[in-house]
């Protein structure tokens, strides 16, 4: 299904959303984004490609690797995001840490890009007393205050309306987005999936009725799959997916390949200078597939077959080979010498993530006390009577 949108004409992502207009039927990809000749050069300075290249790739090898620890009993769960690292990356390399981030839980890349450490990411897998979250929750529920990052919370779609609600905040406080380099506005991630649930329509809703009040990026990430139920099952094959509901709210939308790191990036710098203009919503559909199970406690071979994962897999498809592929023929960066290793920045990467590992697994747990605080400003008594019975219980099993 995808495939086809694949090979549609490219369109240009200015004039799409400098019009408002919505198109829903083509799909943006970055020209060239096999590594054919690229006139994107002049812009893309090749510092922030090699840097997106590395971001890439350490998302790829700490996924892999902590997938692994997961299933050698050293975490109690874990969520990879293979092949969709281009939707973070090429997304995340285009906001500002004035942006606020609002993620379903596939987001991690995006974390990464703010700054996100290796070993904040394996404090909270780990849940050790360094986890911000102070082991609360359960593995990849990543929050950072520091890089505007809210804390991921499972209930699928509550973001989205706490995100519009940002957004009107930001509006509120700082007057508008104006475009001026000191604004940010509010992005929320999503799955195609999630778009299913109430508070996706609430939130859309929410925020076309603030338009010109509401400087805000929808960012759905389609990957084909709400853990097994397909796309086919998810909305009608006579809709036009989730871009297409965009007009319907009067919101300008953009279609991307998310398999295009560079397609991500510009569709999410063209949006962003849309919501912080017009102070407007906008929506991004990203398409991409899951290649990763959904998590560890799923099996996808019980519902896709063996052939659609490995085409899916192949460097035809995947963002990382065909970035690299692109960066391998790019023309400014042969000319600046510069030696492209991909298998050195791999094997660090890999040599970071272990080591991020190594320390993480060897910090104490929480102190139990922690259990009780951060909520609220002053503990309410039901907590105050909480933490004495549980310290009662404690105290009954040492006699
Ligand atoms: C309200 C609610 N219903 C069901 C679930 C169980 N659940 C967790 S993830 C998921 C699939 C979501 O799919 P999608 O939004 O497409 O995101 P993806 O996992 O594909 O990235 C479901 C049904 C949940 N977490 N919350
Ligand atoms: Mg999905």
């Amino acid at each position: 299904m995808y495939r086809v949108m694949m090979d549609a004409d490219d369109a240009d992502v200015d004039d799409v959303v400098a019009d408002d207009v919505v198109i829903s039927k083509d799909i943006y990809h970055n020209k060239n984004s096999h590594g054919k000749n690229n006139d994107d050069n002049d812009k893309e300075h090749f510092e922030l490609l090699l840097k997106m290249h590395q971001i890439m790739t350490r998302l790829r090898v700490m996924d892999e690797i902590l997938e692994l620890a997961q299933r050698q009993g050293r975490l109690s769960f874990y969520m990879q995001s293979r092949g969709e690292e281009a939707i973070h990356i090429g997304s995340g390399s285009a906001l500002t840490l004035r942006d606020a981030v609002f993620g379903q839980y596939r987001e991690q890349g995006v974390l990464l890009w703010r700054g996100f450490t290796l070993e904040q990411v394996t404090d909270q897998c780990f849940s050790n007393e360094r986890d911000l979250g102070r082991g609360r929750q359960m593995p990849i529920h990543y929050g950072s205050k520091a890089l505007n990052f809210h804390t991921i919370s499972s209930p699928l779609a509550t973001q989205l309306p706490h995100a519009v609600g940002a957004a009107y905040f930001m509006y509120m406080k700082d007057g508008g987005g104006g475009g001026g380099e000191s604004k940010g506005c509010s992005i929320c991630y999503f799955g195609e999936g999630a778009a299913s649930e109430g508070d996706f329509h609430a939130a859309m809703n929410f925020a076309a009725t603030l338009v010109g009040r509401c400087p805000m990026i929808f960012f759905c990430r389609n990957n084909g799959y709400a853990i097994s139920t397909p796309v086919t099952e998810q909305y009608s094959s006579h809709s036009d997916g989730i871009v297409g509901r965009a007009p319907g709210y009067g919101m300008p939308a953009i279609r991307v390949d998310g398999n295009d790191v560079l397609a991500v990036h510009r569709a999410t710098l063209a949006a962003r200078e849309l919501a912080l203009e017009k102070n407007t919503p906008v929506l991004i559909e990203a398409m991409t597939y899951r290649v990763a199970h959904h998590s560890t406690s799923d099996d996808s071979t019980q519902y896709r077959s063996k052939m659609e994962l490995e085409d899916w897999s192949s460097s035809k498809f995947d963002p990382l080979s065909r970035f690299e592929e692109y960066l391998v023929r790019n023309e400014e960066i042969i000319a600046s010498g510069i030696s492209l290793d991909f298998e050195q920045v791999r094997s660090q990467e890999r040599k970071s993530v272990l080591d991020a590992i190594a320390k993480s697994e060897k910090k104490k747990p929480p102190s139990i006390d922690t259990m009780f605080t951060d909520v609220y400003a002053e503990k309410p008594s039901h907590l105050i009577e909480q933490e004495e019975s549980l310290h009662r219980h404690l105290a009954s099993l040492d006699k």
